[in-house]
């Protein structure tokens, strides 16, 4: 498990950060003979000499939609490369890294031809120091080899077979999740700098009593090696300043890496819409220091980090989950990173514009369905007080085994790590619709829920669950249930006055038969914008509509119990999926469509969440 390169890069007086993005050039290579680069050695010259077409490629995107050829659906491996220069002044007295926030589904990096790193699980970050293998003061070459192929023992999982084509036999990836298994560098590609004694890592939880009182336990990790010898840090000044930049508290800490900040009348971290200043975060200094011997000369600043925070509180019972005290009410979305041409390609246009309509609507709540999102929408949530039910990537686990259980756990432990200091992280999904009623799900889902209890930083576990309640292996260990369920699409289509009934039913059988605060995280059916029908059909913007409604007499009928804490539709936006003969051009649940425009059903469901947020 990686202890690195889970803390955000950011730029500090004693760090430099810089961005490797823009076009970077693409070779594919033959799907029968994946591994043919390695064989060739593709990294140890510019990708011009393999002979095979440079297709220039930009980064952050997925490559898929990019071209007009059949690369959307390559299987197997393609090579990412591209040249930069490293400052000559970067070479003295720090350290050189490469950090990767995510490439899809498992990379291999080399710097100057010699390996630098490599990586598996997409949508989680991994880094190296690359100090060794840069030459500074002059150009330096990167070669990315990425591979999409998805096996038994890959999160998720998917299948790869050979098939007969038109051009002999050739690998076809099957999967059985509901979208496009996108590929490529996702997201930015940082190179940044440390002083050779920095911190490494952060952790922080909060606490707000009801006086008021906000508690700030932190924690840091120093790396300190220096030319053989290790430098030892002699305090740490700890700041925390409001959004106006005044000092709220600070603190000289002599212990160095761990210590309690107490923060009288805090500014509480409140959702969006329940009160009238969300998302209220401090700037939390941390400047490490090593003291001088000499009487005035003064103490040598080694390195500064910056970590915005939330103060707040988290807590469940057996009815509810609490935010600083009080119940909450989930209003939300399932969601997923896809938009035309650029794929799972982070675009920070898309990510303010879904966070406008996120609350032009009224939501407080998304999942980070099916895997973990951008660092950046992270931020961005913990900014707009949107609490995020944050979702590890393993969507449709089918097969149980040991090896695929190690890669599931390594996935949740990258995930909480990256994301333990976000205050919009209300919970962790351990899994969408595993098959969890088959054979051997329940000896590895207790080992799986056990491991994630003793590294979950506070929050509550839970998991999308589609099995039911008399079958479900995986129910049992969780915090907070949560199902997905699709009355009058896949099951009675057609049939929306069957929602209420079995709807209500559903909940309170999970309710009877674990006890535990019970959620919906997934409900809709396919609407293909501009078509109309009265009576509502289905697939018509009408149907979405009355489906929608039904729901909502379910929900506000289970409301009255306190133990049902949320709705979450499916989806927020149209998405693009694998070619399949039930998705015109994708899925079609959006509540929104692809190019991020409201369907009728928006205006109804805006009504709804606004009334929903006065209510609370
Ligand atoms: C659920 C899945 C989701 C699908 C959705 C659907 O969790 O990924 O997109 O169904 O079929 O089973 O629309």
């Amino acid at each position: 498990t990686p202890t690195r390169g889970l803390l955000y890069p950011r730029d500090s007086e004693t760090r430099e950060v810089r961005r490797l993005d823009g076009m970077w050039r693409l070779v594919r290579s033959d799907p029968s003979d994946p591994l043919e680069g390695i064989r060739e050695k593709w990294f140890s010259n510019n990708l011009r000499k393999t002979g095979r077409q440079i297709i220039p490629m930009p980064v952050p995107a997925s490559y898929n939609d990019i071209t007009t050829d059949n690369l959307r659906d390559h299987v197997g491996t393609v090579w990412y490369e591209r040249t930069f220069f490293v400052p000559r002044s970067w070479k003295v007295n720090q350290r050189t890294w490469l950090r990767f926030s995510s490439v899809h589904y498992s990379a291999v990096v080399w710097i100057n031809g010699r390996n630098a790193t490599s990586h598996s699980i997409g949508h989680l970050p991994f880094e190296a120091d690359i100090s060794g293998l840069v030459s500074f003061g002059a150009e330096n070459r990167i070669t990315v080899m990425c591979d999409n192929r998805l096996g038994s023992r890959t999160i998720p999982q998917g299948l790869v077979y050979e098939a007969n084509t038109d051009h002999g036999s050739e690998p076809v990836q099957s999967y059985t999740f509901d979208f496009f298994n996108y590929a490529g560098i996702h997201r930015s590609v940082h190179l940044y700098t440390t002083p050779l004694l920095h911190i490494s890592d952060v952790k922080v939880t909060t606490q707000l009593t009801a006086e008021g009182l906000g508690r700030i336990d932190y924690r840091i990790w120093v790396d300190g090696s220096q030319e053989g010898r290790r430098i030892q840090p002699t305090h740490l000044l700890v700041q925390l300043r409001d959004r106006d930049g005044q000092v709220a508290v600070h603190q000289i800490n002599k212990a160095v890496y761990h210590g309690t900040l107490l923060v009288p009348n805090a500014n509480p971290w409140w959702p969006y819409l329940m009160h009238p200043d969300p998302g209220y975060l401090y700037d939390l200094q941390f400047e490490l220091y090593v003291a001088s011997n000499e009487e005035e000369e003064a103490d040598a600043l080694q390195d500064a980090y910056r970590l915005p925070v939330g103060i707040r509180s988290l807590s469940w019972s057996n009815d509810s989950l609490l935010l600083n005290g009080k119940p909450l009410y989930l209003r939300g979305f399932g969601r997923h990173e896809d938009s035309d041409i650029r794929g799972k390609g982070l675009d920070n246009a898309l990510l303010a514009r879904d966070f406008n309509l996120l609350k032009w609507i009224g939501a407080n709540a998304y999942r980070t369905s099916h895997y973990p999102y951008s660092e950046e929408s992270m931020q961005f949530a913990d900014k707009h007080g949107i609490m995020i039910i944050d979702e590890c990537p393993a969507v449709n686990i089918d097969i149980f085994e040991p090896q695929l259980l190690e890669q599931h756990m390594s996935s949740l432990e990258q995930l909480i790590h990256r994301d333990r200091n976000h205050p919009s992280v209300v919970a962790w999904s351990v899994a969408n619709e595993p098959r969890s009623h088959k054979q051997g799900a329940l000896k590895y889902f207790k080992s799986l829920v056990n491991f994630t209890r003793s590294i979950a930083d506070g929050r509550p576990l839970t998991a999308a669950i589609n099995a039911n309640s008399s079958t479900c292996h995986l129910a049992q260990f969780l915090d907070i249930v949560g199902f997905n369920r699709y009355n009058s699409w896949y099951q009675n289509s057609g049939r929306t006055d069957m929602i209420v009934n079995l709807l209500t039913n559903e909940a309170q059988s999970w309710r009877d038969k674990f006890g535990k605060p019970v959620i919906q995280f997934e409900y809709g059916g396919d609407t293909m914008e501009g078509m109309h029908s009265l009576p509502a059909f289905i697939w018509s913007e009408e149907y979405q509509v009355e489906l929608f409604s039904r729901h909502f007499k379910a929900f506000d009928e289970l409301r009255e119990k306190k133990w049902f804490i949320g709705e979450f539709v499916w989806n927020f936006a149209d998405f693009r999926t694998a070619q399949t003969i039930t998705r015109v051009g994708g899925n079609k649940k959006g509540v929104f469509t692809r190019n991020r425009q409201p369907k009728e059903v928006a205006h109804l469901l805006r009504l709804r969440y606004f009334a929903l947020a006065k209510e609370l």
